[in-house]
């Protein structure tokens, strides 16, 4: 059960899509107190109390112990004394452990309030849980004692997540500082001709021309349709990155268009904002205005047109590195300063002014948006502005291509964007503890809707080392976006860089072999309403000690998976809610099975294996290989092994399609298989 409480005048953030009334009972879950410019909610949370979900944040996936705010920021140091990553999604489940919490149910709620949002989960109180809104929100409560059935139906009442094509299943490389056509084929041969598949490489800004949206270097890629196509019968696809800042330079038709039409944000002048981004200085679209939104999305046309099938949007927090007016004053306000024979406090105090440049808080405040036909300020709807540009995207893809996928993600997003596209965590950086996160971000991420997801594998800033890059391909080849990507500047990455090229390329080609159960998990969580990754106590509630696990993953309805993310560990301590065949693998060709009996198990686990756990009475699909797969499309999805638990039988249900067309439900595409105990065991080597 769904109540819905609406408080003020909320401003239409689009994160629902089921109409509800306005609840007639009052608000009880927790205690109210409507102040004057804000609401706040609070309750007390006993001793075994959970709190899970808030998406895209620090810290584990029990996200008692510190305070989250919503507050879209580009920040690139995930440390855990953050509060604010890049995106917003107001959504937390409080579960109640029955035996000491006085009757009191748990519930989940989502705060559909598109400015900041503060989860206090015990920061200030260790066992109390604050909420504070703003004064016009929406507010729903889901009451359950049932963790997957209360994300199911917030699931429904945000709509279903978006689907990627199949071939963005595959693996993906990026690195900032690709520079020309020639390093691209480089690096596409580089994993290609050792063996190693690879489905897409990624074009970050240097593809541009100065940093300009919609425009290539011609230079660096000459005759980039050409180029497209080359790429193509590789089985390549490029995906460009698109910033949210628009260049401000004459003659420039995107420039001249959204200048022209007004489809830039204004400052309190009513002149088109003035921020500088990569490109130098830039407007921002006003992607919350339709016709905005229309132009802006229309814009990827013209990529797409030549071949191009894949995006990810940046810097859409939207991220400030200075405003032109706030430049101006603390130069003014350094200048005064000149003369003075300056002691400490003035010295920090200049300092703070120029690393108080980028993302401003007042530069948010200081300008607007054209909600067609309602001026609002900028912070007040802040948290809709990357999801807003990846609606943008996706409306004009409906129409350029109906019946076609195409990849999107975006880095900066808010709780309704799962619709449109999936994102990226943004700029971790290439240190152990990174890995940790990633893993615990990704049920939170789910439970929000975004199931296309992942991080930067092998990390973005700092230099990696093999080991690194290694253990995270091993957790990697789990999430739906597999995409290894680093910063310029940093060591090389990619996994042909390294020594133990075999190593790379078996752990690789696990993720391909793993296919037919990636992408069939993958749709059901997407058509179901479910998770894909969960929290182990998700799937054993009725297990105290499951509860206590925060480094293990469910994936899909017949694995769960116990990354190692600890340097020089050569394995880890792993909890069995239930007896489990442990599958061991060196490569697709050389695994082994044991059953292990419920309870607490230290594993060997070497630097170049995976091992994953098979639930009882499930099994998996493993896709058999040719030694030369290169790409999604050279796996043979109807040559399969299967691997099982069972102890008289197991089914599963295999979803397959296409993998381009927008037509997923078919009947024919579902395929039930069902095998007893001896018949998977003849299926194994
Ligand atoms: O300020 O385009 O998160 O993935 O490589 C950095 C350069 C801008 C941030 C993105 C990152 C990308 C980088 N961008």
């Amino acid at each position: 059960m769904i109540s819905k409480y609406i408080f003020g005048e909320p401003i239409e953030t689009g994160a629902v899509v089921m109409e509800l009334t306005q609840s007639e009972a009052d608000f009880s879950v927790m205690q109210l107190e409507v102040q004057e410019n804000a609401i706040q909610l609070s309750c007390h949370m006993a001793e075994n109390d959970i709190v899970y979900g808030l998406g895209e944040q620090v810290r584990g996936m029990n996200k008692r112990g510190f305070a989250y705010i919503s507050n879209a920021t580009d920040d690139p140091a995930h440390t855990e004394n953050k509060h604010s990553l890049y995106g917003a999604h107001n959504f937390m489940i409080l579960h109640r452990c029955e035996k000491d919490s006085d009757g009191q149910k748990s519930f989940g709620i989502f705060v559909d309030d598109p400015g900041t949002v503060i989860f206090d989960v015990g920061q200030t109180d260790l066992d109390k849980l604050v909420i504070t809104a703003g004064k016009n929100c929406v507010i729903y409560v889901i009451e359950g004692n049932n963790l997957k059935d209360m994300v199911k139906q917030f699931r429904e009442l945000i709509g279903q997540s978006y689907v990627a094509p199949k071939w963005a299943f595959g693996y993906q490389q990026s690195r900032w500082s690709y520079e020309t056509a020639e390093e691209v084929r480089s690096v596409v041969e580089g994993h290609h001709g050792k063996g190693i598949p690879l489905d897409a490489v990624y074009l970050d800004i240097d593809y541009m021309e100065s940093y300009k949206d919609f425009t290539v270097d011609e230079e660096k890629f000459p005759n980039f349709e050409e180029f497209t196509a080359e790429m193509k019968e590789q089985g390549v696809h490029l995906v460009p990155i698109i910033d949210a800042g628009v260049k401000i330079e004459k003659d420039y038709p995107t420039y001249e268009e959204g200048v022209r039409e007004n489809y830039f944000c204004k400052d309190e002048d009513g002149e088109d904002f003035v921020a500088a981004v990569w490109p130098g200085k830039v407007h921002f679209p006003d992607v919350l205005n339709s016709r905005a939104r229309e132009w802006f999305g229309g814009k990827y046309r013209w990529l797409i047109e030549q071949g191009i099938d894949g995006f990810w949007n940046d810097m859409n927090e939207p991220a400030i590195f200075y405003s032109e007016k706030n430049l101006k004053k603390v130069f003014d306000e350094i200048m005064l300063k000149k003369d003075e024979n300056m002691d400490l406090h003035a010295f920090f105090q200049m300092k703070n002014l120029v690393v108080g440049l980028s993302n401003n808080p007042v530069d948010y405040q200081s300008f607007y948006h054209d909600m067609d036909g309602k001026k609002i300020r900028h912070d007040q709807v802040h948290n809709l502005y990357g999801f807003n540009m990846t609606r943008a995207a996706s409306e004009a893809f409906d129409k350029i291509e109906p019946d076609k996928r195409i990849l999107l993600f975006s880095r900066s997003s808010y709780v309704g964007m799962h619709r449109y596209g999936g994102i990226w965590t943004g700029d971790n950086n290439a240190w152990w503890g990174q890995l940790l996160l990633s893993i615990q971000q990704m049920p939170g991420l789910n439970m929000c809707g975004f199931l296309y997801t992942g991080s930067d594998i092998g990390g973005f800033g700092s230099d990696t080392t093999e080991d690194l890059v290694m253990r995270w391909l091993e957790f990697g080849i789990f999430t739906p976006l597999m995409r290894n990507h680093a910063a310029i500047g940093t060591r090389y990455q990619e996994a042909y860089q390294f020594e133990n090229t075999d190593a790379f390329r078996n752990i690789i080609r696990m993720r391909y072999g793993l296919l037919p159960y990636i992408y069939s998990e993958y749709m059901k969580a997407v058509l179901n309403n479910e998770m894909y990754f969960r929290p182990i106590a998700f799937d054993y509630p009725d297990d105290s000690q499951a509860f206590r696990v925060e480094d293990q993953l469910m994936v899909g309805e017949s694995i769960m998976i116990a990354p190692v993310y600890v340097q020089n560990a050569k394995g880890r301590y792993v909890y069995l809610p239930e007896d489990m065949m442990m599958v061991r693998m060196k490569s697709l060709e050389e695994k082994s099975c044991e059953v292990l009996h419920k309870g607490h198990h230290y594993i060997d686990i070497a630097l170049d294996e995976v091992v994953i756990f098979v639930k009882k009475n499930h099994m998996l699909p493993l896709a058999v290989l040719d030694q030369n797969v290169k790409t999604i499309a050279d796996v043979d999805e109807n040559r399969i092994e299967w691997i099982g638990f069972a102890e008289e039988s197991a089914e599963y249900m295999l979803y397959s399609d296409d993998g381009m067309s927008r037509n997923y439900t078919p009947q024919e595409n579902w395929k039930k298989v069902v095998l007893t105990k001896e018949e998977l065991a003849k299926t194994k080597k």
